[in-house]
C-alpha cells in the first residue's frame, strides 16, 4: 500500500488512515486505496471492527474539486460508500477538523460516527452550484430528519460537533480522536447487524406521511435561491428521500448531481474556489516569511475606520482607533459598540464575547498611540496632501518594521509611500463598506513595497477572514477602474432611452443584488460629484440631481425617490422628465433598449477594461478580477465573475459588439483592447493567461 492510505490493526480493530494533504480530499488515488483497504479489513479473521480516520488536520473535506470537472474515474464516491455500508463489520467513522461534502457522505456511509469535540461537519455543495451526490440527500435526513438536513444542504454551512451529537448525525463526541475510536468500535465490535443510515425510516416518517410539508419547509430557502439552479435540486432530491425507496432515490440524487456538476453554475462557482485561493498568492524570496502582527491601529474612526477596527477585533487582534479629533474618536467608538449591540441582538454573539471583543478596541486622540502597533491602517479623508501629511507622521512614530497602509480608494500609493523614508514598508489595503461585513480587500502593492510587507498584509488579511487580492497601482484600482465604465455607460443608457429602473432591473435580472443607480443612491451621489469635480469631469443627469440635492437615500430622492423611512426604490415621474429634457437639449433622439443590450453596454467596456488591467500587469491573472468583482461588487458568483463570464459569451463577440459601442458613442476607451483583439482571434479565453 503507498503512503495516502494506511491500513493498520490494533488488537481486534483495524484503522484505516487516510494521509492526503492538505485537506484530505478523497481523489481517485484515495478512494482505490481506501476501497482496497477496507475489504482486506473485511476479509481479515482478526478483525471485528473497522475505524476510518485521517492524519493531519482534518477529516476528508469533500471531493477533490478539480477532479470535478473531469470524467469521473472508478472508484467513484457513491461506489466506495456503497462498499462500506455494505460491510459486515462495524465501521466507526472518526472525524477531526471540518468533515465536509463527500467527507461527510463517507461517514454518513459508516454505521457510527463520531468526532473530536472542536470538529465541524457540513455539506457545502450548494455553495459549489452542486448537491450532495454521494448519498448525503438521503443519508442525512434519515438520520437527522428533514427539517435540518434542509437547514445543513440549503445553506450548506457546517455545523459544530455539539449540534451534531444532539441532532443524531454523530453518535459520540471525544477528547481524544484515537484513543476514543478505539474504544468506540471495541464497545460496538460485537453488535449485530450493523445500523445503517440507509434503513432507518423514523426521522423522516412525519415527512413521508406528508410530503407537500417539504413544499411549505422549502419555500423560504427557494426564495433566496435567485438564479441558482442547485437550491431547487436539492429540494428534488430531499424529496425524493420522502417518495421513493431509496435506491430509487439514490439514483435519482446523482442524475441531478451530475447535472449540475457538468452545468454553466458549477463550473463558474469552482472557478471562484479556486480563484479565491491563488489571489492570496505571492512567492516570496527564499527564506522571507510574514512579519508578525500582534497589534494594530487605525486612524480615523469613521464608518470604514471602525468597520475595520471591528473585523480585527473580531479575530482577536487588538487595535487602537485613533482620530484627532475626540468629537469624532467618540462617534466611531459608539459605531463599534452599536455594531455590536446589533450583533448580540440577533444572536450573533454571546455577551461574553462580545465584551472580549470591545476590550480589545482602544481610542485615542493622539498618533503617538501607533507606536507599539505592526500594522497601521490609515482612513482618512481622500485627499493626497492630508494623506502624505499623515504618513510623514507615521514615518516618524512608527515602530520600526511596522507595515504601514492607506484605504484609499483611487490614489497614488506610490506617492502615498514617498513622503516616508521607508517605502519598503507602504501598501495599500483597500477594504470595502460596510469593512466588517463586505470580505474584499484589494492589496495594493506599490514600486517599492517588500515582498515580507505584501505577504504579511496578505496574511493578515486571511486572519481577519478576508479575500485578499493583490493589484498594482493605477487611478481606482481594479474594482474601480473597472467601475468607472459602467457607470459612465449607465447615465449613457439614460439620455439614449432607458430608464433607471430598466437599467437596475436588466442588471438585478443578470443576477446582481443590485443595479448601478440604486447602488449610487445607497451610497450617495454626491461622493461621486465631488470627485468629478475635481477631475472636471460631467455626468449630465447625475450631476443635475445633485445640484438639486437630491444625494439619494439620505435625502430620501436621488435616481429614485424614497419614502420616509423605506429603502424601497420607487421611480420618480421628474427623475424621467429631467432625462427626457436633457436629450432633447443634448439632440439624442430617445429609442427603447433591450435588457440584452443594457447588459452588454454594460458589463462589455468592463471586461474591456479588465483586459487592459491583465495587459499592464495591474492584476496578476483574470481570476483575481473576477474574485474582485464576485466579493466586493455583488457580480453573481455563478456567472464565475467577469472574466470567466466573457469566456462564456466568447470572446469575438464581446470584441464586435465593443467596435458598435464605439462607434456609437464616439468614446475610444471601447475599442477592443489589444490583448482582447488578440485573444479573441486566436480563439482563446483569458484563464489560458493565468497559467
Ligand atoms: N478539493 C481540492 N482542493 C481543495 C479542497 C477540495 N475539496 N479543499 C481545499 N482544497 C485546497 C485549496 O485549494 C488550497 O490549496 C488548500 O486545499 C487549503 O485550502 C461528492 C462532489 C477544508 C475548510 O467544498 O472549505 O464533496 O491554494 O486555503 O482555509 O457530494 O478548504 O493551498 O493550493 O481553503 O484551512 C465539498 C472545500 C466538495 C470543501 C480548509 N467540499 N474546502 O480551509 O484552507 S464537493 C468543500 C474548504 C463534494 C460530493 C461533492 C476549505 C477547508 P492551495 P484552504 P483552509
Amino acid at each position: 500500500m503507498t503512503d495516502l492510505v494506511t491500513l493498520r490493526r490494533d488488537d481486534n480493530i483495524s484503522v484505516i488512515t487516510i494521509d492526503n494533504p492538505p485537506v484530505n480530499a478523497f481523489g481517485v488515488k484515495v478512494r482505490e486505496q481506501v476501497l482496497a483497504a477496507l475489504l482486506r479489513a473485511a476479509d481479515d479473521a482478526a478483525t471485528d471492527a473497522i475505524v476510518l480516520r485521517c492524519a493531519g488536520r482534518t477529516f476528508i473535506a469533500g471531493a477533490d474539486i478539480s477532479e470535478l470537472g473531469k470524467p469521473p474515474l472508478s472508484p467513484t464516491f457513491p461506489e466506495v460508500i456503497k462498499a462500506i455500508e455494505a460491510c459486515e463489520k462495524p465501521v466507526v467513522a472518526a472525524m477531526h477538523g471540518t468533515a465536509l461534502g463527500g467527507g461527510l457522505e463517507v461517514a454518513l456511509g459508516c454505521h457510527y460516527r463520531i468526532a473530536l469535540a472542536g470538529t465541524r461537519l457540513g455539506l457545502p455543495e450548494i455553495k459549489l452550484g452542486i448537491i450532495p451526490g454521494s448519498g448525503g440527500t438521503q443519508r442525512l435526513p434519515r438520520l437527522v430528519g428533514i427539517e435540518k438536513a434542509l437547514a445543513m444542504i440549503m445553506s450548506g454551512s457546517p455545523i459544530p460537533a455539539e449540534e451534531a451529537q444532539a441532532s443524531g448525525l454523530i453518535d459520540a463526541m471525544v477528547d481524544d480522536l484515537d484513543a476514543g475510536a478505539l474504544a468506540f468500535a471495541r464497545e460496538v465490535a460485537a453488535r449485530r447487524p450493523v445500523p445503517r443510515a440507509r434503513d432507518r425510516a423514523d426521522r423522516i416518517a412525519p415527512f413521508v406521511a406528508d410530503p407537500a410539508a417539504l413544499d411549505a419547509a422549502a419555500a423560504a430557502y427557494l426564495k433566496r435561491a435567485k438564479g441558482l439552479h442547485a437550491p431547487a435540486a436539492a429540494i428534488d432530491s430531499l424529496r425524493a428521500a420522502i417518495t421513493l425507496s431509496f435506491d430509487e432515490a439514490i439514483a435519482r440524487e446523482r442524475a441531478l448531481f451530475v447535472a449540475l456538476r457538468d452545468g454553466e453554475q458549477s463550473k463558474a462557482l469552482r472557478h471562484i474556489f479556486f480563484a479565491e485561493r491563488a489571489a492570496a498568492k505571492v512567492d516570496l524570496p527564499a527564506g522571507e516569511k510574514p512579519r508578525k502582527v500582534e497589534r494594530a491601529a487605525i486612524i480615523g474612526a469613521g464608518t470604514m475606520g471602525s468597520g475595520i477596527a471591528i473585523s480585527f477585533a473580531n479575530a482577536g487582534i487588538p487595535v487602537s482607533i485613533i482620530d484627532l479629533a475626540p468629537e469624532a474618536l467618540q462617534r466611531g467608538l459608539d459605531t463599534v459598540a452599536k455594531t455590536y449591540r446589533g450583533a448580540l441582538a440577533r444572536g450573533g454573539l454571546t455577551q461574553e464575547q462580545m465584551d472580549h471583543r470591545l476590550g480589545l478596541i482602544k481610542g485615542a486622540t493622539d498618533l503617538a498611540a501607533i507606536a507599539d502597533a505592526d500594522l497601521v491602517i490609515e482612513a482618512v479623508f481622500e485627499d493626497m496632501e492630508i494623506k502624505r501629511k499623515l504618513f510623514a507622521d507615521l514615518d516618524r512614530l512608527a515602530k520600526p518594521g511596522a507595515v504601514l497602509a492607506t484605504n484609499t480608494s483611487y490614489l497614488d500609493v506610490n506617492a502615498i509611500a514617498q513622503a516616508t523614508g521607508r517605502p519598503q514598508d507602504v501598501l495599500g489595503l483597500h477594504f470595502f463598506s460596510p469593512a466588517n461585513i463586505m470580505r474584499l480587500v484589494e492589496v495594493v502593492r506599490a514600486e517599492k513595497t517588500a515582498p515580507d510587507a505584501l505577504a504579511t498584509a496578505i496574511a493578515l488579511t486571511r486572519t481577519i477572514g478576508k479575500i485578499p487580492v493583490v493589484v498594482g497601482v493605477c487611478h481606482g484600482f481594479v474594482g474601480n477602474r473597472m467601475l468607472r465604465l459602467r457607470t459612465v455607460e449607465a447615465e449613457r443608457l439614460l439620455l439614449e432611452g432607458a430608464l433607471p429602473q430598466e437599467v437596475d432591473r436588466a442588471l438585478t435580472d443578470f443576477g446582481f443584488a443590485m443595479g448601478p443607480f440604486a447602488v449610487s443612491d445607497l451610497a450617495g451621489l454626491d461622493i461621486a460629484w465631488r470627485m468629478r469635480q475635481a477631475q472636471g469631469l460631467r455626468a449630465e443627469i447625475a450631476d443635475r440631481l445633485c445640484e438639486m440635492e437630491r444625494f439619494g437615500q439620505k435625502t430620501g430622492r436621488g435616481f429614485y425617490l424614497y419614502e420616509a423611512g423605506s429603502r424601497t426604490p420607487k421611480p420618480d415621474p421628474e427623475v424621467e422628465q429631467l432625462i427626457v429634457e436633457t436629450a432633447a437639449r443634448l439632440g439624442i433622439a430617445r429609442a427603447p433598449i433591450a435588457a440584452k443590450d443594457i447588459v452588454e453596454r454594460l458589463l462589455f467596456p468592463m471586461i474591456n477594461e479588465g483586459t487592459r488591467i491583465l495587459d499592464e500587469g495591474i492584476a496578476q491573472r483574470s481570476g483575481d478580477i473576477d474574485v474582485i468583482w464576485v466579493s466586493g461588487y455583488g457580480f453573481p458568483s455563478w456567472r464565475g465573475g467577469p472574466m470567466h463570464y466573457a469566456g462564456t459569451v466568447g470572446l469575438p463577440y464581446i470584441r464586435d459588439r465593443l467596435i458598435e459601442f464605439a462607434v456609437k458613442t464616439g468614446d475610444a476607451r471601447h475599442r477592443p483592447a489589444s490583448l482582447l483583439e488578440k485573444l479573441a482571434g486566436d480563439g482563446k479565453a483569458f484563464v489560458t493567461l493565468d497559467g
